[in-house]
């Protein structure tokens, strides 16, 4: 969670591991693109400054973040050492918001306990489109930042165990 004390794009460099030899997959949510768009291109961004090749970054769309899960199952079964699932999910009038983070969010955790490779949570999950905005480059820095340093640490752990 991103606090006044915390930006999401700040991390110590000297902790993140060698990434040779390794393939990321992304899958990402066309709901509230503006978001996801600055999320994926964080993501890729800071894969690629730990020397991540862009050909051994996998991209896949999916409709909504609710979509994530399935793509992501699918996702795990090609050759890469980890998932980063991006999606941005806005409180509205309704209970609908509720149901698809909460199912969303099961559907990620899952499949961290059953596939091979890691699946990072890059679900934004906001009260308003603020504080999304303040999450994807904006005050609180980067969401995709975070996740791609996740998916390095997690990919080396999955190799080092
Ligand atoms: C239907 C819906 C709504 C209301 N809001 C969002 C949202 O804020 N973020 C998001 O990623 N997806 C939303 N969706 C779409 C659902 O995730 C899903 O694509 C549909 O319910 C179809 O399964």
């Amino acid at each position: 969670m991103a606090t006044i004390t915390h930006n999401l794009s700040e991390y110590d460099i000297r902790s993140v591991p060698s990434t040779e030899g390794m393939k990321f997959g992304i899958v990402v949510s066309e709901w509230n693109a503006n978001i996801t768009g600055a999320l994926l291109q964080g993501a890729k961004d800071t894969l690629q400054k730990h020397g991540v090749m862009p050909k051994d970054i996998i991209v896949q769309t999916v409709p909504g973040s609710f979509e994530l899960i399935y793509a992501a199952s699918k996702m795990v079964q090609q050759p890469v050492d980890a998932v980063i699932a991006i999606g941005c999910v806005i409180r509205g009038d309704t209970p609908h918001f509720d149901y698809i983070c909460q199912g969303t969010t099961y559907g990620l955790a899952r499949l961290n306990t059953t596939q091979p490779v890691p699946v990072i949570y890059g679900l934004i999950t906001t009260n308003n489109m603020q504080q999304a905005l303040d999450r994807c480059g904006g005050k609180l820095g980067n969401k995709g930042d975070e996740c791609a340093v996740t998916a390095i640490k997690m990919a080396a752990l999955n190799r080092n165990i």
